[in-house]
C-alpha cells in the first residue's frame, strides 16, 4: 500500500457499490475479463437488472440511498462476506469520498479509483487550483487560500467584475453565487458562507473572476500505478440545464489537434501533480478566445466516458479494472487515435414540457433503438418501475458516426425509434435539439440550454430544414455543418444548400 491510500494488487471478483446503467456498464467489464461480480441493491432495487446479471447479489437496506448505496459499513461488509477483492464505485454515492476510498484499502480491498489522497486534494476546490497552479496549468485568476472577509473584499477590486463567491467544499456548481457590482459583494460572501456551512459542513469560500460565454470542455484521463498517464480527448459538455449534462460529444466541434494537444498535456500534468491513478477527468472553461482554464477534476469514472470509447476504441471500465490491478496501461500516447464522432444524449424520466418534473411510476412497454452505430446503456426494462429514490437518468443513448453529422442524423433515427411508455422522458427535448439549427452548426455554449433553448418555439422550418440540409452536405464532404453555414447565415441559403443535397443524392 502506498502512504497516499492506494492498493493494487490482483482479485477475481468485484463488488459493485452502485446501480442501473453503471453497474451494468461495470459488470459487463468484469465478465468480458472473467471476474466475478458481486451486486449490492436497496429495498427498491429487489427487481433491478444489476442484481439479476451478478453472479451474487446481496441487499443492504432501505431505499434511501442513505442507508443503503451510502452505508460504507455495509458495503465493506458485503465485501467481506462474499470474499470480493475489490470495489468498484462507479458515479455518484460513495466514489469522491476519500474516507471510503481509505477504509477499503484499510481492510486490504481494493478501491478501484484513485489514491484516497487524490481525491482528497481535489475535493478541497483552493488546494486544486493552487496544486494544480504549481505544476503549471492555468486556473482561472483568483483568491489565494486562508482569505478573510476583509481580504476578499480587498482581493475583489483586484479581479474585477462580473465575478463568482465558490465554496471550497463545493464543484459541480453546488454553492457558486455571481456577482455583478462591488456593492453586493459582501452580501453575497456572507450569503454563500451560509449555504456553504449548510450544504458542506465548512464555509470557507473563494472568488475566481467570471468567465462568460464559455464552452465546458473536459479531457478524459487514464493513469497507471507506475506513473505512466494519457489523455483519451476532449468532451463537449456545454449541453446542459442547472449543472445536469443532458447532451455531451467526442471530440468537440471547437478543439483542433493543437489545442487538443495542449489541453491534454497540461490535464497530464494536473493528474501527476497528486499522483493520479486510474481513471480521471479534468474539466476546463474554454473561452470565446480558446483560452483555456481548468476548473476541477472529476475522480471517478464518469457518465459521459462511452463516447470516448466509441471515438477511441479504448475500453475505459476494462482499463480502470486492469490498472487496480497493478497492470500497466496498454497505450502509450501515441497509440491514442481519434476516429469519427460520437454523441450522447442522457434519457431522464422527466416532463420536458413543465419544467423537467421528474415523472415516476411503471414503464409499462419500451423498444430501444439499435442498428448501425448505435450504442444503448441502460438499467431499465419493460415491468420497471421509475422511483423518486434517484436520480431520474434512466438510459443513455449514443451514436456514432463517421463525421458530426452522420452522428446527429442517426441520433435523430434512433430518438424516433425509442419508446418507452409509462412515465414522462425528455426524449421530445432531445428530438427538438436534433432539430436545432444551432445545435446542428456547433454554436452553443454553456448558458444555450437555459437561455436560448424552448422546447415551446418551433425553428422556422425553413431555418431548420437548411441546418439539416448543410449537415447532410457536410456529411458528403466529410466537413462541419459551419463550414457550410456560416455563423449569422441562418437561413439565407437554403435553398442553394438544397439544390446541393439534391445533386450529391444523385
Ligand atoms: C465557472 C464559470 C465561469 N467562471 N467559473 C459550474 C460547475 C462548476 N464545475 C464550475 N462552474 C462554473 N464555473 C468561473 N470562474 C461557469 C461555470 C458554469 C458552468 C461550467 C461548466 C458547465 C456548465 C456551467 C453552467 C453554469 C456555470
Amino acid at each position: 500500500m502506498r502512504n497516499d491510500g492506494l492498493l493494487t494488487q490482483r482479485f477475481d471478483k468485484v463488488l459493485i457499490a452502485n446501480r442501473g446503467e453503471i453497474a451494468m456498464r461495470i459488470l459487463r467489464a468484469c465478465h468480458e475479463l472473467g471476474i466475478g461480480t458481486v451486486a449490492v441493491y436497496s429495498d427498491a432495487d429487489r427487481n433491478a437488472l444489476h442484481v439479476r446479471y451478478a453472479h451474487e447479489a446481496y441487499h443492504i437496506g432501505s431505499s434511501a440511498a442513505r442507508d443503503s448505496y451510502l452505508r460504507m459499513d455495509k458495503i465493506l461488509d458485503v465485501a467481506k462476506r462474499s470474499g470480493a477483492g475489490a470495489v468498484h464505485p462507479g458515479y455518484g454515492f460513495l466514489a469522491e469520498r476519500a474516507t471510503f476510498a481509505q477504509a477499503c484499502v484499510d481492510a486490504g480491498i481494493v478501491f478501484i479509483g484513485p489514491p484516497a489522497n487524490a481525491i482528497r486534494v481535489m475535493g478541497d476546490k483552493q488546494e486544486a487550483r493552487t496544486t494544480v497552479r504549481a505544476a503549471g496549468v492555468p486556473v482561472v485568476p483568483g483568491t489565494e487560500p486562508g482569505l478573510n472577509d476583509t481580504e476578499l473584499i480587498a482581493a475583489a477590486a483586484e479581479i474585477g467584475y462580473p465575478l463568482l463567491v465558490k465554496a471550497t467544499a463545493g464543484g459541480g456548481g453546488k454553492g457558486m453565487r455571481p456577482v455583478s457590482e462591488a456593492s453586493q459583494l459582501a452580501g453575497a460572501i456572507a450569503a454563500a458562507r451560509r449555504e456553504a456551512m449548510a450544504a458542506f459542513g465548512d464555509d470557507t469560500v473563494y472568488l475566481e473572476k467570471m468567465i462568460i460565454g464559455a464552452r465546458h470542455i473536459e479531457i478524459q484521463l487514464l493513469a497507471d500505478a507506475d506513473g505512466n498517464v494519457i489523455y483519451l480527448g476532449e468532451r463537449e459538455c456545454s449541453l446542459q440545464r442547472r449543472h445536469q449534462k443532458l447532451i455531451e460529444e467526442c471530440p468537440s466541434f471547437v478543439v483542433d489537434e493543437d489545442l487538443r494537444r495542449r489541453m491534454g498535456q497540461v490535464a497530464v500534468a494536473a493528474a501527476k501533480a497528486v499522483n493520479y491513478v486510474n481513471a480521471g477527468t479534468i474539466e476546463f472553461l474554454l473561452d470565446k478566445e480558446k483560452n483555456f482554464y481548468f476548473l476541477e477534476m472529476n475522480t471517478r469514472l464518469q457518465v459521459e466516458h462511452p463516447v470516448t470509447e466509441l471515438v477511441t476504441g479504448i475500453d475505459i471500465v476494462q482499463e480502470q479494472l486492469r490498472v487496480a490491478r497493478g497492470r500497466k496501461l496498454r497505450w502509450t500516447q501515441a497509440d491514442v487515435q481519434m476516429k469519427g464522432w460520437a454523441i450522447e444524449c442522457r434519457i431522464n424520466a422527466e416532463d420536458p414540457y413543465n419544467n423537467y418534473l421528474p415523472s415516476t411510476g411503471k414503464i409499462t412497454t419500451t423498444r430501444t433503438p439499435a442498428g448501425p452505430g448505435v450504442r444503448v446503456d441502460t438499467g431499465v426494462f419493460q415491468g420497471y418501475e421509475v422511483t423518486p429514490y434517484y436520480d431520474s437518468m434512466i438510459s443513455k443513448l449514443i451514436c456514432y458516426g463517421e463525421t458530426r453529422g452522420e452522428a446527429a442524423l442517426r441520433m435523430r433515427r434512433a430518438l424516433e425509434e425509442y419508446r418507452i411508455m409509462g412515465v414522462k422522458t425528455n426524449i421530445p427535448f432531445h428530438q427538438h435539439m436534433m432539430d436545432s439549427h444551432r445545435f446542428l452548426t456547433g454554436q452553443f455554449d454553456t448558458t444555450f440550454v437555459e437561455e436560448r433553448f424552448s422546447m415551446n418555439d418551433r425553428e422556422a422550418p425553413d431555418g431548420l430544414e437548411a441546418a439539416i440540409m448543410a449537415t447532410l452536405v457536410a456529411h458528403q464532404h466529410g466537413q462541419q455543418a459551419s463550414q457550410i453555414v456560416a455563423p449569422g447565415e441562418r437561413d439565407t441559403s437554403n435553398w442553394k444548400w438544397y439544390s446541393r443535397w439534391e445533386r450529391l443524392r444523385r
